[in-house]
């Protein structure tokens, strides 16, 4: 998958090099490709924001800048998310219908917003990853790009995809590693027994006991 990313502060996606996502880019699994939208300024100083027209407080992102980088990118069947509080809620399935796609488009926002033309010149679905407000759209842009590159084949083992939290509804068992004992403190000893079937008994009931406790939520909803 090839992802463009759209910003005026290229430097905040360093960690897409780093971990996972950075090792997943060695392995020509995904292609990131930041782009600096003050490149797009025609501006001598490299402009890109100017006060909202009717007065109110901020500023707000000019138009042109966007569109150029913008068309800069786009290619038919690409896929352009801008992070928003009011676009539609971030979800599993939405990230699972986004890995789908050869190319994503990331436009992010800083500021007060953008100027609303920018949805009238190009398809953007606009996408919030919870009911807060942020000072720029670069924070949820590398959450969804994290969470749709784990439904990606290679990017993690399908293992860990399919064990996981919320992958049976549930909510994950306790882990332990080396060593057995530490600070006094034991591994539950079915861990250490050898008995597999004994294993994922135990680990089936914690997981329910969690959910119970922790997110009630997600055992009525279904
Ligand atoms: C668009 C309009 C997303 C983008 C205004 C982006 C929260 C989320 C932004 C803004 C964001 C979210 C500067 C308010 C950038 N904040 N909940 N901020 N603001 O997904």
């Amino acid at each position: 998958m090839k992802i463009d990313i759209l910003t005026l502060f290229p430097e905040a996606f360093a960690p897409l090099k780093t971990s996972i996502l950075g090792r997943a880019e060695k392995d020509e699994i995904l292609k990131f490709n930041i782009v600096n939208i003050r490149d797009f300024s025609k501006d001598k100083h490299k402009k890109c924001d100017d006060y909202p027209f009717g007065g109110s407080a901020g500023m707000l992102m000019m138009v042109q800048p966007l569109y150029d980088a913008i068309k800069s990118v786009y290619k038919r069947g690409s896929k352009i998310i801008f992070p928003s509080p009011i676009g539609q809620k971030f979800s599993v399935p939405v990230a699972q219908k986004l890995s789908k796609c050869k190319h994503l488009i990331f436009v992010c926002g800083h500021y007060e917003g953008v100027d609303e033309r920018i949805f009238e010149l190009f398809p953007i679905q606009q996408i919030s990853i919870g009911d807060y407000v942020l000072t720029g759209g670069e924070l949820p842009a590398m959450v969804i790009i994290d969470t749709v590159a784990r439904f990606i084949d290679g990017v993690i083992s399908k293992d860990s995809l399919t064990s996981e939290s919320f992958s049976n509804g549930l909510l994950e068992e306790p882990q332990y590693t080396r060593p057995q004992e530490f600070m006094g403190l034991k591994v539950p000893d079915v861990l250490i027994s050898g008995n597999h079937a004994e294993v994922e008994k135990w680990r089936k009931e914690k997981r329910l006991e969690r959910t119970k406790a922790l997110r009630k939520d997600l055992l009525n909803t279904k």
